[in-house]
């Protein structure tokens, strides 16, 4: 597109949100605040380099698809991940899962991992300039194949996903320390039953158990900060699943943790986006999993839809951005894996670009004097305003592709980079 065309086109959408009290430029320096952790698992299907061809297995999630340029090595995995921000506008953070370390062809177990084996990716990161996140990886295992692992009966592998636990934790804080910048650490398990459970209590008190020996260890909030993730259900653990909402965001209000809430992870019609001010009063801070649950937990690639829409819309209009930790969470193998980082996270940038264009004191204005049809109506209006131009006007000052301009840059990497693999 041309720079004249886009600036042209931004100039007008000016005009037209100025009739609503907005003010474009100041939005634009304002999408500063909006860093959204990649899922580094997007390049590989979340198969991890422990061991070669390493694949996702156990704990309901799956990955579906197997189009071809998929990462096989941490330097390919760089390689892809340097690509995806060379076209995404603003600054991200990583999110890295502990079967991404550099284990140096040797088979370290998940119970040996320590902060060595991520030194490579702290320095990677530092270089750039970026925050890192990280998670216990507590499935594609041997000692997770039962489909238990905190809350385990096998006093042998819940202490062995215990000690996991305690080091990633460890390993989280060492990133934060060197990087000043705090990294979320996420605990998510898959733990859970495919029919119908008789001692629901008995795996709930492990998993409480297990999680007051896993969160032992206290380090300083500018290091590290621990989220837990609960889920509804998952393929093979559909009857219960032992980390429920209400079990996490228990434990996560009386033990002042984090509750991360993914939006693959509710009944179909809930929406977490309503759900942030809701927790945000007895949590301090939420970590988001964003993602695109098609009638399940599918983790599609994110696309700009009503309910990221609510979500974005909710932090900015409360200005949560201190308190709301934003991660995403899908991972297609079915499509360009470059192209679903890109879609996903440039839908989820976008959504906050909308968000921020809402004239929002005017309607609640109308809202608190009961102008009901008045409030419908702006929010329609707002729909058909050309937040488009804004946006491609955003993508430039920050020399990437604006509109549609990256899907050639990704299909020139997909014929020079990811066939050749
Ligand atoms: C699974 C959870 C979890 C994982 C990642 C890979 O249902 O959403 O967050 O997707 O840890
Ligand atoms: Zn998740």
């Amino acid at each position: 597109m041309k720079k004249e065309f886009i600036e042209k086109a931004y100039q007008i959408a000016k005009e037209q949100y100025a009739e609503y009290g907005i003010d474009t430029d100041t939005v634009i320096q304002k999408m500063n605040e909006v860093v959204i952790s990649l899922h580094c698992w997007q390049t590989d299907d979340v198969g991890g380099f422990e061991k070669p061809e390493a694949t996702l297995s156990g704990g309901g999630i799956q990955a579906t698809g197997n189009y071809p340029g998929k990462a096989k090595t941490i330097a390919q995995m760089r390689q892809d991940l340097d690509k995806v921000m060379s076209l995404l506008p603003g600054k991200q953070r990583l999110n890295l899962h502990a079967i991404y370390g550099e284990f140096g062809g040797k088979l370290v177990d998940r119970n040996q991992i320590d902060v060595e084996h991520f030194q490579g990716w702290i320095d990677w990161a530092k270089e750039r300039g970026m925050g890192l996140d990280f998670n216990a990886t507590c499935f594609s295992h041997p000692r997770a194949e039962d489909g238990f692992t905190l809350s385990s009966k096998n006093e042998e592998n819940r202490k062995f996903w215990v000690e996991h636990v305690k080091r990633c934790r460890k390993i989280a804080a060492e990133m934060g320390k060197q990087l000043g910048k705090p990294c979320v650490h996420n605990t998510w398990i898959p733990d859970g039953s495919k029919d119908v459970p008789i001692d629901r209590n008995g795996y709930r008190t492990l998993l409480k158990k297990s999680l007051d020996e896993a969160f032992s260890a206290e380090y300083p909030k500018e290091f590290m900060k621990d989220a837990i993730e609960s889920k509804l259900f998952g393929i093979g653990a559909e009857s219960m699943t032992v980390g429920s909402h209400d079990f996490y965001l228990g434990y996560a209000v009386k033990n002042n943790k984090l509750i991360c809430l993914d939006n693959g992870h509710f009944h179909p019609t809930e929406q977490v986006g309503d759900k942030i001010s809701a927790c945000l009063q007895f949590v301090d801070e939420i970590l988001l999993h964003v993602t695109r649950p098609i009638r399940w937990d599918s983790d599609h690639a994110v696309t700009l839809n009503d309910e990221i829409q609510l979500i974005a819309s909710e932090i900015v209009r409360n200005n949560f951005f201190k308190r709301v930790n934003i991660g995403l969470d899908f991972f297609d193998a079915s499509i360009n894996r470059i192209g679903a980082y890109v879609i996903g996270t440039r839908a989820a940038q976008q959504a906050f670009l909308i968000a921020m264009l809402e004239p929002t004191e005017t309607l609640k204005a109308y809202e608190e004097k009961g102008k009901n049809f008045e409030r419908l109506a702006l929010l329609e209006v707002l729909k058909t305003r050309s937040f488009g131009a804004v946006w491609d006007y955003y993508c430039m000052v920050n020399n990437v592709p604006a509109g549609g301009e990256y899907i050639s840059e990704i299909q020139k990497y997909e014929t020079e980079v990811l066939l050749k693999r």
